[in-house]
This record gives structure tokens, sequence and C-alpha cells, in this order.
């Protein structure tokens, strides 16, 4: 296997081939700890499939905040190519502040790159509040205002003085990282700062109050976990962010307990809840039915209620039954396939399990732009070297909340659960990959179209800039982004969504119209010539 990696690598040139040999692990599980490169710069030229920190910000972490009006300062392509693709899905009680499908933006021209747009940006947060009358208002910056050094905080305090609204600034211009990832960071920290803790509940209105962190209802998929957890007997206070409201969560800080769905989009929330209110959060995965169960029953050895442990196995029982006829048809289809698994921070991880329910395996995965505790565990996070990309994203230092701060269960109870559940701790995704199946950080399109030719897989899971290349290759491609405008594909019923979108993949008579490469190419190249082969 390592020969025909260097194979693929010898296209490279030289310093190309060091580096992106340090992306890709052969897992090998006899070895105590494989190291990976990750979260550092995309070499120029290679073309990736990640995205910018305006993206993590504004489109990932704040976007589906729905009674925010979310503004992208800047010109109107950021806002335009950001409005709606995520498929964050959310309904408000009140028809009036739910913002979602408007598009802001205060659409800089070049007399603003030249003179300044912070005037225009001052009207349209003017606007704004007239208009919609919106909670609360976000401004994010794309590239150009950072370079004009347009001062958004300054013009966000002076409307927020002005109007008494909360109006939040974002610099969250799209080089101030590697990746979508800086632009998580960056938000995590304001909505901790200006947010989070906001509001005057002091304990929570139901029975096992949780967040549910990292979540962000791309095709209704909170609303499939909400419902199973509401039927368990469960508080959500807040959803981060997915269908979520200012007015949700200004009052999280209530919860007794954290989830984490996406480590690396939100672990930044999660840590400082735990600092500041002394909430532990607990690693859970709501895709795959296993999954799924395991989740709820750590939820519920963690409350610890004999009573709401008897109703979460009910609830499996009941949800088991229902799906478990279903999903087995379309099982018997998908049995014996291998996958693809690449997305962008925690997808290529949490999608294994699923596709392994149906009987596939995945052969490669990887992240766009994970960190290596979420392919290596959280263990190696003191390990990981600062670069200047990182150290560039201000770190938010909070202080336990001299009024509120409460430990949920004592040190011990916590010692003795940590040994059977992952609180406060996320293992990674590189010890559930099997031997010799490769682990690629930052996949490029060379790179894809060469582990497709070596691999052969029945199925390419990623996303929208890679799928076509992809199906063109005769190779099902399956979006784990968008869903191809399907899902949910989360808890019990997502699964079955997934199962039937798999194997329609699968069975679809468009296959029989493209050939693969390797069936019309010849696997070894040479010439004929007189007398014999050469
Ligand atoms: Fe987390 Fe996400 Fe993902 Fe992500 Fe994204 Fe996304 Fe994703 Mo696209 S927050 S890291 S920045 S699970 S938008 S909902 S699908 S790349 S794997
Ligand atoms: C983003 C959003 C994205 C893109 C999806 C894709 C999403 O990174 O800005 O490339 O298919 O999930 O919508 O990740």
């Amino acid at each position: 296997d390592e020969k025909k990696l260097e194979e693929i690598f010898s296209q490279y040139p030289a310093k190309v081939k060091r580096n992106r040999k340090k992306h890709i692990v052969i897992r090998d599980p006899e070895q105590a700890r494989q190291e990976i490169e990750a979260n550092t710069r995309t070499v120029p030229g290679i073309i990736t499939n990640r995205g910018c920190a305006y993206a993590g910000c504004k489109g990932v972490v704040l976007g589906p905040l729905k009674d925010i009006v979310h503004i992208t300062h800047g010109p109107i392509g950021c806002g335009y190519y950001s409005w709606l693709t995520r498929r964050n899905k959310a309904v408000s009680e009140d028809p009036k502040k739910n913002f979602l499908t408007y598009c802001v933006s205060t659409d800089m021209q070049e007399s603003d790159i030249v003179f300044g747009g912070e005037k225009k940006l001052a009207r349209m947060i003017d606007d704004v509040v007239e208009i919609f009358k919106p909670n609360a208002i976000t401004v994010s910056a794309t590239c150009p205002v950072g370079l004009i050094g347009d001062d958004l905080n300054a013009v966000a305090k002076a409307a927020e003085e002005k109007h008494g609204v909360p109006v939040m600034a974002f610099n969250c211009e799209g080089y101030k990282g590697v990746s979508q990832s800086a632009g998580h960071h960056i938000a995590n920290n304001i909505l901790m700062d200006r947010v989070i803790g906001q509001g005057d509940w002091e304990e929570s209105p139901g029975k096992y109050p949780i967040n549910m962190l990292g979540e962000y209802n791309i095709g209704g998929d909170s609303w499939e976990v909400e419902r199973v957890l509401k039927e368990i007997g469960y508080t959500v206070i807040s959803v981060m962010t997915g269908d979520g409201s200012y007015k949700d969560l200004k009052n999280a800080h209530v919860a007794e307990l954290n989830l984490v769905q996406c480590h690396r989009s939100i672990n930044y929330i999660a840590e400082m809840l735990e600092t500041k209110y002394g909430t532990p959060w607990l690693k859970v995965n709501f895709i795959g039915i296993q999954s799924t169960i395991d989740t709820l029953r750590n939820m519920a050895l963690y409350f610890g209620d004999p009573e709401l442990i008897r109703k979460t196995e009910e609830v499996i029982a009941r949800e088991l039954a229902e799906i478990e006829p279903v999903i087995d048809q379309y099982k018997k289809i998908c049995e014996g396939k291998t996958a693809f698994c690449f997305v962008g921070g925690s997808r290529g991880h949490h999608y294994q399990g699923l596709f392994a329910e149906l009987g596939i395996e995945t052969v490669l995965a990887g992240y766009e732009f994970a960190h290596r505790d979420d392919y290596e565990g959280r263990e190696i996070i003191p390990e990981i070297k600062l670069d200047a990309d990182t150290k560039n994203i201000p770190n938010l230092q909070v202080e336990p909340d001299q009024r509120r701060f409460k430990l949920k269960i004592s040190p011990e109870r916590m010692e003795e659960l940590k040994k059977q559940i992952p609180l406060s701790y996320y293992k990674g995704m590189n010890v559930e990959m099997k031997e010799g199946h490769v682990i690629v950080d930052d996949l490029n399109h060379y790179e894809t179209e060469e582990f497709i030719k070596l691999l052969k897989p029945d199925i390419f899971a990623s996303g929208i800039k890679d799928k076509y290349i992809v199906q063109k290759m005769g190779i099902p491609a399956k979006q784990l982004h968008s869903y191809d405008y399907s899902g949910p594909y989360a808890g019990f019923k997502g699964a079955v969504k997934f199962a039937e979108d798999v194997a329609m993949g699968f069975v679809s008579p468009t296959w029989n119209f493209t050939t693969p490469p390797w069936k019309n190419k010849p696997i070894i190249e040479g010439t004929i010539e007189e007398g014999g082969c050469s």
C-alpha cells in the first residue's frame, strides 16, 4: 500500500510531496499512535474543498440563529453565495422573528472600498432595526473590509447604543485562518461573551435540562433528535445553533449537561461553559442507530435517575421495532459495498457508523479542516504546536461565574462517570478505522481521482465541489453536507431515510451509461514493438 501511495505522490513536486505525505495515514492499529498533520495551510495551486473563515463564522455558526438579522459587510458575492445553501432549517413561533430567508449585505461598491464602508454599514443597521426589529444583529466582515480597515466594532457599538438592540461585530475576514475552522472559533468567542448567560433564568423550566451544541439542523436533523429527547423527558434549553435563537441561547447557562455533536465547530463553547458554569459536556453522536442508542444511554447514565433510564430503554425499543423491518430491505442492496467518507470536520467520522450498519465499509475517510484532536483524540491537544495562523485568532479566557457557577455532579461521580462515558472528552476518528484504511486530511481533487482509481469505492460521500467529477467517473456520490436536498439523516428515522437514499443511489440505472476509468483504460500501459512487448 505504501508503494501505491508513493506512486500518487510521485506526481507532486518534491516540496508538495513532503507536505502532503504528512496529511495521509494508512491506519495501523498496532502502532500506539499515528500522527497526522491538520489545520495547516493548503498548498497554493491545489484544488481543495475548504472554505474560508467568513463561511465558518457567518455561514456555519451564526447563520442558523433565526431571530437575528445577519449582515454581511462586503461586496455582494460573499453574502449571495452563503445564502441558504447550507440547508439549516428553522421555524419560529413568531413568524415575524425568523429572518433566515433574507440575504442582508452592505453590497460594497468600489467607492466604499476607496473611501471606507463604515457609514454605509451604520445606515444599513438603522434600516434593519426599523424594518425587521430583530432580537439582535450580527455583522460579519469579508476580506476587503479587513484590508481597508473599517472599524466594525466601533460601528456596532454606536448602533447598539443608538437603538438599544445588541449588535455584534465579527472580524471573520475570509483570510483570518486556513479554513472555516478559524471562523467557528471567532463566532464561539463572541456568542459566549455577548449572548450566553445574558438571560435572567436562574433555573430550568423542566427536568433534565440540556443544550445541544454543534447541531445545525441540516435537513431537519435536530428536529428528529429533539423529537426523541422530548419523548424521553429531556428539556432542550437551546440548540447551538440549528433552529436556534438569541432568545434561547441567552438562557443556555441553566442546562445541567451540554451535548456536543460536532466537536470541531463548537468545542470552544463547550469548554467555556464548563469553566464558567460548571456544566460538563458529553460527546454525543446521533448519526447511526447504534450511536444514537449509545448516546441516549450515556445521557441517562449521566443523570442517573432510574425512571429516566427505564424511559430511555422503552423509547429505544419502540423506535427500533418501527425502523428495523424497513431498514433491512435497504441493507440487502447495500451489503458488501465500500465507501469514501470525506466531509468538513465531524461527519467524516460520524457517518462511518451508519454506513457500517448498512453493510458498507468506509475504506477512506477524512476531514477538510478539522484539527489533530478530531483525528487522534483530545489527549494530543497539549502537543499541538500553535502556528502563526492559529495565534491570529483571539482565545477568549473565561472565569467561573461568581453567582451562577455550580458543580452539576460531585468530582467523585464525575471521575467515576468519565470511565464509562465520554464526558468532556472526544476520542477522535482514527481509533475507529480499520487496518489498511486510509485517512486523508484536506483531500484534494487530484488525490480524489487517484484514490478512486486505486480503491474503487462503490460510493463517494462528500460535497458539491467534487460530487459531479466523481459521478462522471461512474461512482454514485452522496452529499453529506446538504444531504442532496434530502434528510433528516440523524436519529432513528433519519437512519432509514439515509438507507433509502443510499440504496436508491446504487440501483439507479444511470450507472449503466457511464464507465469507470479503470474499465476502459488498461491498468498497465506500454507499447507493442516488432518482436515483442516493451
Ligand atoms: Fe461541524 Fe457541520 Fe461538519 Fe462544520 Fe461545515 Fe456542515 Fe460539514 Mo459542511 S459544523 S464540521 S463547517 S458537522 S457546513 S453542518 S456539513 S463542512 S462536516
Ligand atoms: C461551507 C458550507 C458547506 C459547503 C458544502 C459543500 C455546507 O463550507 O461553507 O462543499 O458541499 O455544508 O453547506 O460545508
